[in-house]
């Protein structure tokens, strides 16, 4: 996709100084937790790491969010290394942005936007390219005057390439009309998915979305599951797509499972709002599947990020089926302390298919709960609703009487109107003589 902003291309970025914050708010050891991640998150874009600081902020500042002698040493350091960007994992505003990139003479980012960075580079479908792009809009559009944009290696040409309010303001109004257009272009995609939702859902079958922290093995469950072929792999924001599969259950029972795009700590909320479309799925879904990487040192926080997230979608009531993944890989302080977090988790290995039983019979259970067993005689000239509950496995039993087909079946409550006519009483058992 052409950027808004692609005169002035300067050498590619490529060798990163890192700043980690500790705030008085957080817990100790937090600031280099985040630290540590924000590494792997700059290793995913392929940029060289020079080194890294954590500071100690007591109270930020407006100009610079650190102090300004702090901030001083920093770029003194940065320049000795040779680093051509320096990365903050707090968010800066676009100011304090503006204010280091004049004393660094280069870029400064925050972890927000590595985060869009690594999006954008893994984005590849028509949905997920729009909604990166307007999560990047969102993202620029307070920051035109800034000296550089994004890891795209673009240098901006705003006030400071000298052209004055009137360019500045063309390009405001430029970067408004995409984010109007891109709106629009994705609220397109929420209706045909909607329409493909319910065509898929001829007859409506129980659905489960798989959320979690990114690279918890969602892709690997949902591949594990129900034989799909979806990319997972050791890299973060693999997944940024929602792929839905069949799961075929005992009993002839079936779930519509989603995998869907990981989280992370400090998600740009930008990013949250544009992949709305992605995560309808996760909205519209009966049940989810929160699965967690059990070795992780950080499951804890992983595990309320998640919740974050459901929450800001609008999920957050919704049952949760919580799996702790990658027990294959797990020590018994690890498990002991998982089922300390979430008593009533379940412990798997998409990988070699442990617990995955238990897992499907916990589904069975939650399945039943959404549909409610009703006993309907369906005359000979509506057979074709006999052949939709076949076709969604809802039936339970089925004899010929002379009246028509009786059933015990499943009705989807989005269809009890349909079959509100032929519902009839269960039949008795003849008495035996
Ligand atoms: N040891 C072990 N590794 C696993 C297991 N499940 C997944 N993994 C590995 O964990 C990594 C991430 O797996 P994915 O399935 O891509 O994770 P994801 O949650 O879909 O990640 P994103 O799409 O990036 O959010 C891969 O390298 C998997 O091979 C498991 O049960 N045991
Ligand atoms: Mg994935």
């Amino acid at each position: 996709m052409a950027d808004f902003l692609d005169s002035n291309r300067p050498a590619k970025l490529e060798r990163a100084f890192l700043v980690g914050v500790q705030t008085t708010g957080m817990a100790a050891g937090e600031g280099a937790e985040l630290l540590l991640e924000l590494r792997e998150l700059v290793e995913n874009l392929r940029l060289t790491i020079t080194q890294s600081v954590l500071v100690q902020l007591r109270a930020p500042t407006p100009a610079l969010l650190l102090g300004s002698g702090k901030v001083a040493e920093i770029v003194e350091l940065a320049k000795a290394d040779g680093a051509d960007v320096i990365v903050v994992d707090e968010a800066l505003s676009p100011a304090q942005q503006r204010n280091w990139e004049e004393l660094f003479g280069g870029a400064v980012i925050d972890r927000q936007e590595v985060i869009l960075e690594i999006f954008a580079d893994r984005a590849n479908t028509r949905e997920a390219i729009l909604q990166v792009a307007l999560a990047r809009m969102e993202y620029s559009l307070p920051r035109l005057t800034r000296a550089w944009t994004h890891l795209s290696r673009q240098r901006g040409r705003g006030a400071m390439g000298g052209e004055g309010e009137t360019q500045l303001e063309q390009d405001r109004r430029q970067v408004r009309d995409r984010i109007t257009r891109l709106k629009e272009e994705l609220a397109a995609v929420v209706r045909q998915r909607g329409v493909q939702r319910q065509r898929r859902q001829r007859v409506p079958l129980p659905t489960a979305a798989i959320v979690g922290y990114t690279n918890a093995g969602k892709s690997t469950l949902l591949n594990t599951l129900t034989g799909a072929h979806v990319l997972a792999a050791d890299k973060l924001f693999a997944t940024l797509d929602p792929t839905t599969r069949q799961l075929a259950l005992p009993g002839n029972h079936r779930l519509l499972v989603t995998d869907t795009v990981g989280f992370i700590r400090r998600l740009p909320h930008g990013l949250v709002e544009a992949f709305k479309a992605t995560l309808e799925e996760v909205v519209v879904a009966d049940f989810l599947i929160h699965v967690l990487d059990v070795t992780n040192a950080n499951v804890d926080h992983h595990h309320a990020t998640t919740l974050e997230v459901l929450a800001e979608l609008g999920a957050g009531k919704k049952t949760i089926v919580t799996v702790f993944n990658k027990t294959d890989a797990a020590d018994g302080a690890q498990l002991r302390r998982a089922r300390q977090l979430v008593p009533d988790g379940l412990f798997v290995s998409a990988q070699t298919r442990a617990g995955l039983d238990t897992l499907e019979a916990r589904c069975l259970e939650l399945i039943a709960r959404t549909e409610k067993t009703t006993n309907l005689l369906i005359p000979p000239d509506r057979y074709d609703l006999v052949a939709r509950l076949h076709a969604g496995g809802h039936v339970h039993e089925q004899v010929h009487e002379e009246g028509g087909i009786r059933l015990k079946a499943r009705v989807p409550e989005a269809q009890a109107a349909l079959f509100a006519p032929f519902v009839v009483r269960a039949k008795r058992k003849p008495a035996k003589k």
